[in-house]
């Protein structure tokens, strides 16, 4: 069992990962606009990347015999200023969302839930991952730049990604 405040707040992380496939979705269609398809490709992935980040939590909850609360998702932006203003944009979100985790993590320490504090550590460690991706991308689409033949090679790399389904927890 997990406290209600814990269940709040882990309610309210798994509705900011919905949120956050949504923006991922919404800049992989803005890439596709562009006819940027390797792009496109990467933030589609990250979508469904995202959708199994809510459903590790809503899981949690549901193991933990709480009540998941499933949300309204608030609309993301549709329109973005460039292919390089989309990858400012992740990285920037990447960093709130490690804020969050880690705000999880105080109260689950705070509250002496040490099963909670140990589920959070796969995010924990996730988020030097989402975060250290965006920035890699971001940082070449600034050295290469985002004309011709520099952004054609970018948007072949970004094209290899594949959707990889997280482990399933040992039994
Ligand atoms: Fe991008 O890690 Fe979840 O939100």
């Amino acid at each position: 069992m997990i406290s209600k405040k814990m269940e709040k707040a882990i309610n309210t992380q798994m509705q900011r990962e919905i949120y956050s496939a949504s923006l991922y979705l919404a800049m992989s269609s803005y890439c596709s606009g562009l006819d940027l398809n390797g792009f496109a490709n990467w933030y589609r992935i990250q979508a469904m990347e995202e959708m199994t980040h809510a459903m590790k939590f809503y899981d949690y909850i549901i193991e933990q015999s709480g009540k998941a609360i499933v949300p309204a998702v608030e609309q993301p932006p549709q329109e973005f200023d460039s292919p390089q203003a989309t990858f400012e944009g992740a990285l920037e979100h990447e960093k709130k969302v490690t804020a969050w985790i880690n705000e999880l993590v105080d109260i689950a320490i705070a509250e002496k839930d040490h099963a909670t504090n140990i589920f959070l550590q796969w995010y924990v460690t996730e988020q030097v991952e989402e975060e250290a991706h965006a920035n890699e991308i971001l940082q070449k689409v600034k050295r290469i730049g985002t004309q011709g033949p520099g952004l054609f090679m970018i948007d072949q790399q970004l094209a290899q990604r594949v959707f990889t389904p997280p482990a399933a927890p040992a039994e």
